[in-house]
């Protein structure tokens, strides 16, 4: 039995529809008091069925005209009785109709508390609900579609094969443990060294996701860098289609890192504009020089920025050498629409490739976007079975390294309860991983994360 509960569940800005959402058991009461349809009561109607009505004030009154719909249990979002209020998107009628359904005796939902339900009442594994915050913040297509393939349930069933064949094992072992005389076969010991082989590789594999599914998430760290007025600026706004930094022919315009996401292709890249580098006795440019090797340091891909219409220069080269640090590269040549004063050939031979572009008007950006998306291909990993969150990724780690202990053990030939330990320890990773076997606050303090109404 559940208390009732209530939410918007979107946006609060003026739209064309705006939808309230609840769910519990006193769904089909509440919706009878706050839903006025043509004829019959929404609790005496067809299940799943939208109606028009009247949507109801607490005094009773007409504040809007929308639908409803009745999901009753057990097949609904949450697995209770469920129902949607379609209004118009007005901010204000939205928050009268809530008003409305808490004093027809819901409660406001709290973040996430709907998928929460969800979860709790097996709709949902822990994977899948997760991936609904993901779907909702997802900021390219294709981690969109990961997060799709992954509420559809691709990721859990291959956690979830791993997880029955290591209780598979345990339970094999429980019976040694009870039964010390019994020694196990040697037979046996090799198909359980072959199941603990087979979830290692498993767990592996799904664990060398995690650095694509993290730059699929949150972007690819990537850091600007060149001698003062190459032009990184000019670059970072160009990616981004608009005039985030402030460009101007004075050398040493940047002081500080300027951060900011934008989408190359099909990858989303978590940009950093630093401040050129150079030797120099203004106080808050070194500290601003400083900030600049610090960032390469973060970044997974530098972009070097020369400048066409200036031989090459000291400073270059101790730009060329923070940018060799960095584990991918790409050489840009800025201000190809000026006179160029290098060897481009020697160029191209020193660093593999050369983008020639113009930041000042865009010209060559899309072939640096082809250049960026070849350096990160998408894997053949289908959509859904990139680990994307932290949290997985960490499960996912610790039940490897015991998957990878009791498998050694087993191979050294230790008793069972040594193994038993180990294996457990998977288990208890994966069942967090899932769901299956999670503490409470921690259910709780993954929900709170998501928004209200989700
Ligand atoms: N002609 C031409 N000028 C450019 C191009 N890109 C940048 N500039 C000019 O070069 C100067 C420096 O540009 P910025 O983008 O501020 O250079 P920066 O590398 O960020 O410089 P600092 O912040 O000082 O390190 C400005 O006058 C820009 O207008 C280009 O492609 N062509
Ligand atoms: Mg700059």
């Amino acid at each position: 039995m559940s208390d009732t509960i209530a939410a918007i569940a979107t946006a609060r800005a003026p739209s064309a529809i705006g939808i309230l959402r609840l769910t519990g058991e006193d769904t089909a009461a509440i919706l009878d008091k706050v839903f006025r349809p043509k004829g019959r009561p929404m609790s005496q109607r067809e299940n799943r069925v939208m109606v028009l009505g009247d949507v109801l004030d607490r005094s009773g009154c007409a504040i809007d005209n929308g639908l409803a719909v009745l999901f009753r249990a057990p097949n609904s979002y949450t697995g209770e009785d469920c129902a949607e209020i379609h209004c118009h998107g007005s901010p204000v009628v939205l928050q009268e109709v809530l008003l409305s359904l808490f004093a027809a005796g819901a409660r406001q939902a709290k973040g996430g508390e709907f998928t929460q339900r969800a979860f709790l009442n097996g709709q949902l594994d822990l994977i899948q609900a997760e991936s609904v915050a993901d779907l909702i913040d997802a900021e390219t297509a294709e981690a969109a579609r990961n997060a799709a393939g992954q509420l559809g349930g691709a990721l859990s069933r291959g956690v979830e094969q791993v997880y029955d064949d290591l209780m598979d094992i345990t339970s094999r072992f429980y019976a040694v443990v009870d039964y010390p005389d019994e020694d196990i076969e040697d037979l046996q010991r090799e198909t359980m060294v072959d199941t603990l082989e087979r979830a290692q590789q498993k767990l592996s594999a799904l664990l060398a996701t995690f650095d694509r599914g993290r730059i699929l998430k949150q972007g690819l760290p990537t850091v600007i860098l060149g001698k003062p007025n190459a032009g990184k600026s000019s670059l970072l706004n160009a990616l981004l289609g608009y005039d985030r930094a402030i460009v101007t022919d004075v050398a040493g315009t940047t002081r500080d890192t300027v951060e900011e996401k934008a989408r190359l292709g099909k990858l989303l890249l978590q940009l950093c504009d630093t401040a050129g580098i150079r030797d120099t006795e203004d106080t808050v440019e070194r500290i601003g020089v400083q900030r600049s090797r610090e960032a390469a340091n973060r970044a997974d891909l530098a972009l070097l920025v020369l400048d066409s219409s200036a031989p090459l220069s000291g400073e270059d080269e101790d730009v060329i050498a923070l940018w060799q640090t960095v584990p991918k590269r790409l050489a840009v040549l800025n201000k190809s629409d000026l006179p160029c004063a290098v060897d481009k050939t020697a160029l191209k031979e020193r660093f593999g490739s050369l983008i020639e572009l113009c930041a000042k008007t865009g010209e060559g950006i899309d072939a640096l976007s082809d250049a960026v998306n070849a350096l990160y291909p998408t894997q053949d990993i289908p959509a859904g079975e990139l680990l994307t969150n932290a949290r997985q990724a960490d499960a996912v780690q610790r039940a490897l390294t015991a998957v990878t202990a009791a498998k050694d053990a087993l191979a050294l030939g230790m008793t069972g309860d040594a193994v038993l330990t180990d294996a457990e320890g998977a288990l208890e990773a994966l069942g967090e991983l899932n769901g299956k076997r999670i503490r409470e606050d921690l259910v709780a303090t993954i929900f709170s994360r998501f928004c209200v109404g989700k």
